[in-house]
């Protein structure tokens, strides 16, 4: 406890969320907001950017270094739309984690802005974290589209890989994939240092944090040393409910599902709840069937299980309205993407 999400647009947040600007521009801005920072001495701070396949275990392992839960996470492959800001604060300095959506550049405009908030992150970042699911068995596909993109980007970033979901491996088993990524990337001109671990676990994370802040420039920190997310309370809302939805209706809808969160009030002299009002998007009167089951039981559930979570988060007692509405092709509708969140305004 103690740390804090962002509440609230603070000049220091919304310049954060400004994208397509270099790290360099934004960390000398920053730093004019705070520059009795500039004292503190030899610390470092910088950006790594979370890369791999949809599903690979990215959002586990950025919510597992920084501590808290800043990222929705589920079995379902794009469970994270949108560049996620996380941060770690330690006393060698500070580490902005962005969690990116993946490779994605095809589909609908959602998809292809999905790509987009990739490639800002790379552009962003002192180092690349790649992630590469240890279990899974389709190297030969993440290879290819992994060194398509690097080379797309003409990424000259360190790079360091984290090998996750090790946990489903036995030791005996790790030693051939790790032999494996090795001999790959030297094949294919890649460097980097690979580190074996578990997100979900929480395993071998220290070595890799040594890694990653080895290679951040010298700083003062960027934002706050409590904050551990530049998102604000709607924001982590709308990933919240977006989470109960995948996770519940993963072999079903969810791609076609979207949270926009419309009301958010905090309680203000003597009220004690935190009142919130939105709506889930769905391209189709079928799908809202799904959503709402059988006498509503399905959205209660969504509903009940963010409930939970959103209380923990503002320390309130939540009171929380989720209705489902029809919205055809809205992932390829930019004043509503941008309405959610998923284009810049
Ligand atoms: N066993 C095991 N499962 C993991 C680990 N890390 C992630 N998972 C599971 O893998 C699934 C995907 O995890 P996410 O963290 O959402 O993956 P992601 O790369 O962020 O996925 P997208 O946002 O959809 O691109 C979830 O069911 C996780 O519980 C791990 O270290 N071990
Ligand atoms: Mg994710």
């Amino acid at each position: 406890m103690g740390r804090s999400p962002h509440i609230g647009k603070s000049r220091m947040a919304k310049r954060s969320g400004k994208s397509g600007q270099g790290p360099e521009k934004m960390l000398e801005e920053l730093r004019e907001i705070r520059p009795e920072t500039e004292e503190i001495g030899r610390e470092r701070a910088g950006f790594v950017a979370v890369v791999g396949l949809p599903n690979a275990g990215k959002s586990t392992l950025v919510n597992a270094l920084v501590g808290e839960k800043v990222s929705a996470v589920s079995p379902t492959p794009q469970t994270t739309r949108t560049l996620i800001r996380g941060i770690l604060t330690e006393p060698r300095g500070q580490m902005v984690i962005l969690d990116t959506p993946g490779f994605h550049t095809a589909g609908p405009l959602l998809n292809q802005r999905m790509g987009g908030s990739l490639r800002e992150a790379v552009e962003e970042s002192h180092v690349i974290l790649w992630v590469a699911d240890m279990s899974s068995r389709k190297k030969d596909r993440e290879w290819e589209r992994f060194v398509e993109f690097m080379t797309s980007q003409r990424a000259t970033k360190p790079l360091v890989v984290a090998l996750t979901k090790m946990d489903r491996l036995g030791p005996s088993n790790m030693i051939p994939v790790l032999i494996e990524f090795e001999r790959e990337m030297s094949r294919h001109g890649i460097e980097g240092e690979i580190v074996p671990l578990s997100g979900l676990r929480e395993t071998n994370l220290d070595r890799l944090k040594d890694l990653l802040f080895r290679h951040l420039p010298e700083g003062a920190p960027i934002f706050d040393p409590e904050w551990y997310t530049s998102q604000t309370m709607r924001e982590m809302v709308r990933e919240i409910v977006q989470e109960k939805i995948f996770s519940l209706l993963y072999q079903e809808v969810p791609h076609q599902c979207a949270v926009l969160v419309e009301e958010f009030h905090e309680p203000e002299g003597t009220e004690k709840t935190t009142r919130i009002e939105g709506s889930i998007l769905v391209e189709r009167e079928s799908q809202k069937g799904i959503v709402v089951g059988a006498r509503g039981e399905t959205i209660r559930t969504i509903s009940e299980r963010a409930r939970k979570e959103i209380e923990a988060l503002t320390g309130t007692p939540v009171f929380l309205r989720m209705t489902v509405r029809v919205v055809p092709d809205w992932r390829d509708r930019p004043s509503i993407l941008r309405d959610l969140g998923y284009l810049p305004e």
